[in-house]
């Protein structure tokens, strides 16, 4: 019992934010199916995912993708996002959408593309300045499709120059986050394709520069906790993206496709101290709603991070340190899995209703009629950004 309170009181401490691309419509390149409510505007954006932190009480922030969501002046939607009761988080930087890009971004062979690239993650940091956000969020789309057809190492090179001029403009409290990812759109070579390269540029940068895991972008199989393990130990965990994917990145709803792996990736942050505040880590979900509708999507996530943290935090440390030290291999894997396999929806739901909130918070937010509400009033609502 005891063990429970002490639980829901490191429950209550837990922040996970939402991004703003999840709430217009999205698809794969064979198709965009719209929805009917979809934000017309980065400032309807911003009360979806209000709506998302008011059902679940623990989604308080919204990241920004530039230029999807671009406006005049930031410190206004900052105001904007503090009214509606909650505030603006990361700012994703967007250098893949333009024919520019074509054979690359920041390591494109054209200084005139790469200059163009590096504007704007520069700009980002003046929004970031004006929004108040800690955090800059870098993916890069680049990499090759073909061999020879550029050179990798030159292209490395160059990646590190763009790098040098971002970290050398982030202010005191700024940081840049690091995203890698296997492959995609690229095919062949990926300039940032996974944790080691990340982790190498932000080692070489400084103490500002994180990595950023994104839990859709390994191959399968990939023992995503123990990465985790290793960049917390190396204070190199920066972030994560969450999502979960069945075959390659799809964004698909986190927790959905393995439970099992989030839980286990929650351990290790917990275990690693990255669960406290100080350590910095930035809970992100990353994820379009394709099919299913996107703020129940995005409430069930939220959810799900937060069961899956539940499990992480009702495993008995000393017992496992005991069976693990003493080389019980059984004994050692029943702590564990007696932590996954107990129903912590109970303890969510007394949390819940302690946090003044509904103990389900997608059945709340449909019997809310805030959905009836976008769906007559928002006509027109735009895409996220994918397929545009
Ligand atoms: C790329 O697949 C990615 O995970 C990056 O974080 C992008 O910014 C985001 O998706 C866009 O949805
Ligand atoms: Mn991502
Ligand atoms: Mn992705």
């Amino acid at each position: 019992m005891g063990a429970h309170i002490a639980i829901k009181q490191r429950l209550l401490a837990q922040q996970i934010e939402t991004p703003s691309w999840a709430y217009g419509n999205s698809g794969t390149r064979f198709k965009v199916f719209a929805q009917p409510g979809v934000p017309r505007t980065v400032e309807e954006k911003i009360d979806d995912a209000a709506q998302v932190h008011a059902h679940t009480g623990i989604a308080p922030s919204v990241a920004l993708h530039i230029p999807w969501d671009k406006v005049e002046d930031y410190g206004k939607l900052a105001k904007y996002a503090e009214s509606a009761g909650i505030r603006l988080g990361t700012i994703n930087a967007n250098v893949f959408q333009d024919d520019d890009y074509k054979l690359g971004s920041v390591t494109n062979p054209d200084p005139r593309v790469r200059r163009k690239a590096l504007d704007h993650l520069l700009e980002c940091v003046d929004i970031m300045d004006a929004t108040g956000s800690r955090d800059l969020k870098l993916w890069f789309s680049d990499g090759t499709n073909y061999p020879g057809q550029d050179d990798i190492r030159e292209r490395q090179d160059r990646l590190a120059e763009a790098l040098d001029a971002v970290y050398a403009r982030l202010g005191a409290n700024q940081r840049m986050l690091l995203e890698y990812k296997l492959f995609e759109p690229a095919f062949y070579t990926t300039d940032v394709p996974d944790w080691g390269t990340a982790y190498a540029h932000c080692l070489r940068l400084g103490e500002k520069a994180k990595v950023c895991v994104d839990t859709g972008h390994h191959a399968p199989g990939t023992n995503i906790e123990f990465i985790v393990a290793f960049l917390l130990r190396e204070g190199k965990l920066g972030a994560f993206d969450f999502n979960s994917r069945f075959y390659a990145d799809d964004d698909l709803m986190v927790g959905a496709a393995d439970p099992f792996q989030l839980f286990r990736i929650m351990y290790e942050v917990v275990r690693g101290g990255g669960y406290e505040r100080e350590a910095g880590i930035a809970f992100m979900l990353d994820q379009c709603h394709n099919i299913e509708a996107k703020i129940p999507g995005q409430i069930r996530s939220v959810c799900n991070v937060q069961e899956a943290t539940a499990k992480a935090l009702l495993v008995d440390r000393e017992a496992l340190a005991e069976a693990q030290l003493s080389g019980d291999v059984i004994a050692a894997n029943d702590v564990f899995m007696d932590a996954y396999s107990t129903d912590v929806r109970p303890i969510l739901a007394e949390l819940r209703e302690e946090m003044g909130i509904d103990p389900d918070p997608v059945a709340a937010y449909r019997r809310s009629g805030y959905q009836d509400r976008i769906n007559a009033e928002r006509v027109g609502g735009n895409q996220a950004g994918w397929g545009a």
